[in-house]
């Protein structure tokens, strides 16, 4: 019982000052013609300065959404359902980090009848027009590792990339032939570093001395 007290203690007088630095920034893309993705954005971040204390974990995260306007023509002799998708994605790379946030988005069917004009117009009964299609995503990677945590420590930065990609169909049983316009992305990065400033907080120590007191007494 002495010596588990006596670790306990020791746990609660270290240093346990938690802290944490953020950096954030949006990338936004478009519009654009929709052949321009995948774009690629270069990111760099400061290191974590060691003379605030010592960097605890790494933590990268992307919030993305992706933008188009659809629309189909049937140049088919088939009526048929239209349906539009959008399956994007935004991977960012920092270090030894790596997340991607993916998008599938698939839209309510559209009823189109069959080619009537013999002309991929956009327009009329034998066409679709689902307006501006849309999704969002996260996703996030962090490390706690030494080796990776060296590599983020220091006075200088660190440059990563985010790569926001994108990609249209639209399904039916006909010949649907589709224009997609006004492509466009939008992408904020966050990355926090967690670290320990090295200063004892003093509330914590007493509630952690209280707490070992209780279970000390407890246990008798
Ligand atoms: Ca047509
Ligand atoms: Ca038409």
């Amino acid at each position: 019982m002495k010596t588990l007290g006596l670790s306990l203690l020791l746990v609660a007088n270290a240093p346990a000052a938690i802290q944490m630095i953020t950096q954030t920034a949006t990338i936004n893309n478009g519009p654009t013609p929709d052949a321009s993705f995948p774009l690629t954005t270069t990111i760099i971040v400061d290191q974590f300065d060691p003379s605030l204390g010592t960097l605890l974990s790494v933590f990268l995260s992307l919030d993305t959404t992706a933008a188009a306007n659809v629309r189909a023509d049937n140049e088919s002799a088939n009526e048929s359902d239209y349906i539009a998708n959008l399956n994007g994605s935004s991977v960012g790379s920092l270090g030894t980090l790596s997340t991607t946030a993916t998008i599938a988005e698939t839209t309510d069917a559209i009823s189109v009848i069959a080619d009537n004009d013999a002309a991929a117009d956009f327009i009329g009964e034998d066409s679709a027009d689902f307006m501006v299609v849309s999704g969002a995503a996260s996703d996030s990677d962090s490390t706690l590792a030494p080796g990776d945590l060296i590599s983020f420590t220091g006075i200088g930065t660190v440059s990563g990339t985010v790569v926001d990609s994108q990609g249209w169909s639209v399904s039916s049983g006909g010949n649907a032939l589709t224009e997609v316009s006004n492509s466009q992305s939008s992408t904020t990065w966050t990355v926090v570093y967690t670290y320990d400033d090295g200063v004892p907080e003093p509330s914590s120590a007493l509630l952690g001395g209280i707490s070992v007191l209780l279970l000390l007494r407890r246990r008798r």
